[in-house]
């Protein structure tokens, strides 16, 4: 397998670059963004623009790609503000990722998002297939997204995948931009200032995940026989359904002084109240086996623990 992942520098990319050079060997990842900031992979890397349909394909000739997994993608918050760019960049730097694919018979994997659903999606339990009509940008990109991968595969044969992830929390790069960051920001600002202002208000349910089940979840999906899959863009899957009030329940746990102020940001939270409270990922358990290893007390202490170490703060989670 000969990988190139584009986004390699956002928060996914910099986890998953590590679990693939691990998994696959160095020489078989390449690792591409438009950025081109202090990476440290034990991989090849160059700057890459996925709105360059040559610079693609010069590095999947060069290199015999035959598996991609495209990171390079604007989020929700973002999207919202410069919904021009949003489109630009997840429509066209995917049909220019699944052109040059379909042209060099490589796999491709694109992340949808809870954000393919919208206001009159069923809340609760939201099933594997449903009304999809997103409200933000980002959801009309995501579910655009989801169409053209379906339309690549069946008419080209591109052997697209995908998952619709929920909000991301990590430890290792901040998120891009999203209308789920507070779930990341909160455990930095716990052991910092042990106060965080959160632009979501408390009760606010949506689905969340932690980034080694991201992770696994992807190369899970991609090594599945391509027989054993009737969805194969994209199937939801989550860890936890989940509220600002619940992060904090959780944190002050281990930091009872922790507090919380809820300083609303309108735009994320009409971003937010338009998604599901809760995924339905049976479909994903039935095709390729997925389950989540990480709920969200296992997840808080790993958080504390690592963000601890990396932040230089003298922490200790008591048993
Ligand atoms: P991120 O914003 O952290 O990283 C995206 C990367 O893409 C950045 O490093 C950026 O420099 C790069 N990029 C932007 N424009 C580019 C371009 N034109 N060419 C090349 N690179 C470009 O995003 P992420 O959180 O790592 O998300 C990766 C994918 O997963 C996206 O498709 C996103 O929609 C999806 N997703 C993420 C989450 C989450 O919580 N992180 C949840 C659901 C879906
Ligand atoms: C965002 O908030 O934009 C992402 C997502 C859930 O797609 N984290």
């Amino acid at each position: 397998m000969k990988i190139l992942v584009t986004g390699a520098l956002g928060q996914i990319g910099s986890e998953l670059i590590d679990t693939l050079t691990d998994r696959y060997a160095s020489e078989n990842v390449f690792a591409t963004d438009k950025k081109t900031n202090n990476q440290n992979f034990d991989c090849k890397f160059e700057k890459l623009d996925v709105l360059n349909y040559e610079s693609i394909e010069n590095i999947v000739t060069e290199n015999n790609i035959d598996t991609i997994y495209h990171l390079a993608a604007i989020l929700s918050a973002v999207a919202e503000e410069k919904p021009r760019l949003a489109w630009q960049v997840n429509m066209e730097g995917l049909k220019n990722v699944l052109e040059v694919a379909a042209k060099h018979d490589c796999a491709v994997f694109t992340p949808s998002s809870i954000g393919a659903f919208g206001p009159n999606t069923p809340k609760n339990k939201t099933p594997q297939d449903t009304i999809q009509r997103p409200t933000s940008m980002y959801g009309v990109t995501k579910v655009s997204g989801e169409l053209l991968c379906d339309y690549y595969h069946t008419k080209f044969g591109v052997d697209t995948r995908g998952l619709r992830y929920p909000g991301i929390i990590s430890n290792k790069t901040l998120p891009g931009g999203g209308t789920t960051d507070y779930a990341v920001e909160i455990y930095y600002e716990a052991l910092k200032n042990g106060h965080y202002e959160c632009f979501l208000e408390q009760d606010t349910q949506l689905d969340m995940m932690y980034m080694p089940d991201a992770i696994k979840a992807a190369i899970e999906l991609m090594e599945t026989p391509a027989d054993k899959l009737t969805h194969r863009n994209a199937f939801n899957v989550t860890s936890m359904s989940v509220a600002p009030r619940d992060f904090a329940n959780s944190i002050k746990e281990y930091l009872p002084d922790f507090t919380v102020e809820y300083k609303v940001d309108q735009t994320k939270q009409k971003i937010a109240n338009s998604w599901p409270n809760s995924l339905d990922d049976s479909a994903a358990t039935k095709e390729w086996g997925w389950e989540a290893e990480y709920d969200l007390d296992s997840m808080t202490k790993d958080m504390l623990d690592k963000l601890s170490v990396k932040l230089g703060i003298d922490f200790k989670i008591k048993e």
